[in-house]
């Protein structure tokens, strides 16, 4: 029987190996952040033969950063890293596995359906080919990659024209928050100029905050081993550049909104984390923050709003966190929007449980959504 290779040489991959000498008993256990000590992300491949009867066990998943999460979910698998599928997984005695009979000699299973350099590429040509999208802003993460801040503008001043930011994957092993992020760019560009939301508003974004953790296959932490997402209140040009970029550029033209996207690895939800445990939280954020979220359901049944994070006690937030800081230091309308890693409990989807597809027509409504609230945001 010819050997079984595991590999992880790619973008994004992520696996030691600890044993593959058989097929049915493949070894494996998942690697900490570059730079950091977090893990849940994995993303690997296998060279074996068509039809084999595969079974892997990662063993170490039962003291990653969120143990909890393993309960519930079902581990992707694809041939050719576009169709992802689920496959039944079992976690116990703090291993996950699985049992998979292989139709092709080679196959991938990852965490989530990863969104790679490539399609990144592609993304930011498509952006770079939109007449109304201009690059204002470039940073350099620690380990060297570009991390790019667009304007989406119809180039129009206009009476109390709103300020919208939108950012993604500060973790970058949360890859549905880019997937999202297609989805409403794709939505955007085909709008006309004279829609509500085009007219009434600039939209700021970065499609991808952590490239270096993207490219290493970490779950939370950039080159420098900086979790971007508790470096909002002090960001530094060493160790959070990215951020540090991003909020200045904050400071000098302004926010009326503030998205940051997100997966979530434990809830079986798409949900919200909002401000309310801010110092500046007020009635009217308040009235805003449940104007969002009711709209939000009705446009998308995808969104609820009975489970999510328990709320911060009042003046108790966190201002390291994005959300947070910019809420407080704006005063405005600012959420993490946080998709499963497993599936919506409420709709599931057998085959594919919480998808690609499902991120980016959360995108799209998340456009619509935005285009509603705009006369409210001040
Ligand atoms: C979160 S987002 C934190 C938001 N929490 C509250 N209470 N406002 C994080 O950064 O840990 C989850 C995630 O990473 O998706
Ligand atoms: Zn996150």
């Amino acid at each position: 029987m010819k050997a079984i290779s595991v590999f992880s040489d790619f973008c994004g991959g992520n696996i030691e190996l600890i044993d593959a000498s058989r097929a049915d008993g493949i070894r494996l256990n998942i690697r900490r952040d570059s730079h950091a000590d977090y893990f849940q992300w994995f993303y690997f491949g296998v060279c074996a033969e068509a039809g084999a009867k595969l079974g892997f066990s990662l063993e170490n998943a039962g003291q990653s950063s969120y143990p909890d999460a393993w309960a519930g979910y079902n581990v992707l698998a694809s041939y050719d890293r576009q169709q992802w599928f689920r496959l039944p997984s079992q976690y116990a005695d703090g291993a996950l596995s699985w049992q998979h009979q292989s139709e092709q000699a080679e196959v991938y299973y990852a965490y989530f359906a990863p969104y790679d350099q490539a399609r990144q590429q592609q993304l930011l040509n498509t952006i770079a080919a939109e007449p109304r999208c201009n690059q204002i802003k470039q940073m350099h993460s620690p380990a060297g990659h570009s991390v790019e801040l667009f304007r989406f503008s119809n180039g129009q001043a206009a009476e109390g024209k709103r300020k919208l930011w939108l950012i993604a994957r500060q973790h970058p092993g949360e890859s549905m928050a880019e997937w999202f992020m297609e989805g409403l760019l794709e939505a955007l560009f085909k709008m006309p100029d004279d829609t509500g939301l085009i007219a009434g508003a600039d939209i700021y974004f970065v499609v991808n905050m952590n490239p270096d953790g993207s490219w290493a296959g970490n779950l939370r932490s950039n080159g420098a081993g900086t979790d971007l997402n508790r470096a909002w209140a002090e960001p530094s040009p060493e160790t959070s550049p990215e951020v540090l970029g991003v909020r200045d550029a904050m400071d000098e033209i302004g926010v009326d909104l503030f998205l940051d996207i997100h997966g979530d690895e434990e809830l079986p939800y798409v949900f919200t984390a909002g401000c309310e445990g801010n110092p500046g939280y007020s009635p009217r954020l308040k009235q805003l923050e449940q104007k969002f979220r009711r709209r939000y359901q009705e446009i998308n049944p995808d969104f609820q709003s009975v489970y999510g994070y328990d709320q911060d006690a009042p003046g108790e937030a966190n201002l390291a966190i994005a959300c947070n800081q910019i809420g407080q230091r704006f005063d405005c309308l600012s959420f993490t929007i946080e998709m499963p890693f497993k599936d919506n409990a409420n709709i599931p989807d057998e085959k594919e449980g919480w998808s690609p597809s499902r991120s980016m027509a959360l995108g799209v409504s998340t456009l619509q959504l935005m285009e509603a609230l705009l006369p409210e945001l001040r």
